[in-house]
């Protein structure tokens, strides 16, 4: 009969370090709280929540590829807020930061959870953040959950 792997929703044991930006951190903070919710309440031992803090959406991939060739962490959940203005600055960023987060997991084998909200209106940023459409820290840090118990049961499979 085939396999089926998935990865359970427990924390419990599992080390998190959470990459925050300042810009946008009226948006940026509300998802950090989502995340911690997700972590603390799915298991996980706040004393093994750490917590990076840069300036912008642009510097998180250069933090989450430091942390993760340290091989500390069992997941990395980025968390920003690019939010659209009047100059293609914003493709520059978001583009970059999306790149590069992406990078950072395929290079390492670490999961990294993308939390970063590009959005073309601070009112579409504010949905995501814990009003009408949830919280984006919150799912992304379910998601790194998940993908650290899967990753645990896929190497164990070899
Ligand atoms: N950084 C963000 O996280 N969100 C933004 O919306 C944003 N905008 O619009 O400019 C932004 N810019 C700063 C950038 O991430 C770097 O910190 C900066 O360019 C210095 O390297």
């Amino acid at each position: 009969m085939a396999k089926i792997f998935e990865g359970q929703l427990s924390a419990a044991g599992l080390r998190f370090v959470i990459v925050v930006s300042r810009f946008n951190s009226f948006i940026t903070e509300r998802l950090y709280q989502g995340a911690m919710d997700a972590l603390t309440r799915s298991g996980a031992d706040p004393d093994q929540i750490d917590l990076i803090r840069v300036p912008g959406a642009w510097e998180v991939p250069l933090a989450a590829a430091e942390v993760a060739r340290q091989k500390r962490y069992d997941a990395i959940i980025c968390l920003s807020c690019v939010i659209r203005g009047e100059t293609p600055h914003f493709d520059y960023v978001a583009g970059e930061a999306a790149k590069g987060v992406s990078q950072v997991s395929s290079a390492t084998g670490i999961p990294v959870a993308f939390g970063i909200l590009t959005t073309n209106t601070l009112e579409q940023a504010i949905d995501r953040a814990g009003a009408k459409s949830g919280n984006k820290g919150f799912d992304a840090a379910m998601t790194a959950i998940e993908m650290a118990n899967l990753l645990r049961i896929l190497r164990q499979a070899n």
